[in-house]
């Protein structure tokens, strides 16, 4: 390995004031103007935040723990942060990468399961701007991590950590949900791993805890006309009322970052329906830029490192 390795860490990306709410929303729909309603709702969600999401604060925090982390090889890695859709875009960050002198790059998703219309979606970015850029870079792409062991034992402590909020007594009872953000139910047409992958990482991490009994849910469902998969945790809420349970610890296994989805999405709304079926619903800590997060990450970069030179990856 050179001295122009470098890691690009990737995520979805966050307006930084409540006036880019438009366009950000214009972006994630590929250039399509959303209405005006649409946009007043999404910016009624940030202002529930506090007026914006701390996604890239904590992105930038990740990337700094793990480029002061030495690496099996005993060296540390340049690392750079690229936004899927605002800044900073994962295009002009490449860019950036290139004018540097990297020449070698290990790409990571901020997002542990694959799915074509998630991690597949960034991998287009990159693959497109190494085109446009002329093909400047040796990429190896993560599609997958959700199977690092550092991930799940990062995820089973969260969890134990999770349950140790409720009462001694109530502990046994909670209700324990894994969620992950929806996706259109057309995904299952192609025979998307998305499903697969995150129902067999909350199985991992429910058996290094010792869960017998663990269920799984869906949340922040996009506003578009299609089905999208459920059934989605305000809807399940209901069930599990039905079903008399009264806590719920939700555990959001396909996202690593405290932004809109879990501020807003989880921890007004969710927690406000579970208020109102009489039901208290905690969630675990996000693993943000904990030592736990850049150790696994770590963990993933010497690991597609070992796999492009032919090693033996050690289980
Ligand atoms: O904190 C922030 O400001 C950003 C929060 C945020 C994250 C996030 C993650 C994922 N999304 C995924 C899929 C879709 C699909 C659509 C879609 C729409 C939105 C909208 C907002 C939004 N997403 Fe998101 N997503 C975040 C925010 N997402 C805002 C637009 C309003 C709405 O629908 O609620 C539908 C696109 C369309 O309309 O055509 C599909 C997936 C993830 C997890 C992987 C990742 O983090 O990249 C999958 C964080």
């Amino acid at each position: 390995m050179s001295a122009s390795d470098a890691i690009l860490l990737m995520a979805y990306g966050t307006p930084s004031t409540l006036d880019e709410v438009e366009a950000y929303f214009t972006h994630i729909r590929g250039g399509r103007q959303p209405g005006a309603e649409a946009v007043a709702r999404l910016r009624q969600r940030y202002e529930r935040i506090g007026g914006m999401a701390p996604l890239l604060r904590i992105t930038n925090d990740l990337a700094a723990g793990l480029a002061a982390t030495v690496l099996a090889d005993g060296r540390t890695r340049r690392v750079y942060v690229g936004m899927k859709h605002w800044h900073p875009y994962i295009a002009d960050v490449m860019r950036t990468m290139r004018d540097d002198g990297v020449r070698d790059v290990t790409a990571i998703v901020l997002a542990p399961h694959y799915s074509r219309l998630s991690v597949g979606a960034y991998r287009h970015t990159v693959d497109e701007t190494q085109q446009a850029l002329g093909n400047p870079f040796s990429i190896r792409f993560v599609e997958r991590w959700h199977d690092t062991p550092e991930f799940l034992d990062m995820l089973a402590t969260l969890v134990r950590d999770g349950l140790a909020h409720f009462p001694v007594e109530a502990r046994s009872s909670v209700a324990v949900v894994f969620t992950a953000h929806s996706l259109p139910v057309r995904i299952r047409e192609w025979g998307d791993p998305y499903e697969r992958e995150l129902l067999d990482s909350s199985r991992a991490v429910a058996e290094r805890v010792g869960l017998t009994d663990w269920r799984f849910a869906w949340q922040s469902a996009g506003g578009t006309s299609e089905p999208w998969i459920g059934p989605d945790i305000l809807d399940y809420l209901d069930t599990l009322q039905g079903e008399g349970v009264r806590q719920v610890l939700q555990v959001p296994i396909g996202f690593l970052s405290e932004h809109l989805e879990v501020l807003y999405d989880i921890d007004i709304e969710a927690k406000e329906k579970a208020a109102s079926l009489g039901m208290t619903l905690q969630r675990t800590e996000m693993p943000n830029a904990s030592p736990a997060l850049i150790r696994a990450l770590a963990a993933v970069v010497e690991c597609a490192s070992a796999a492009a030179h032919g090693q033996a990856v050690l289980a």
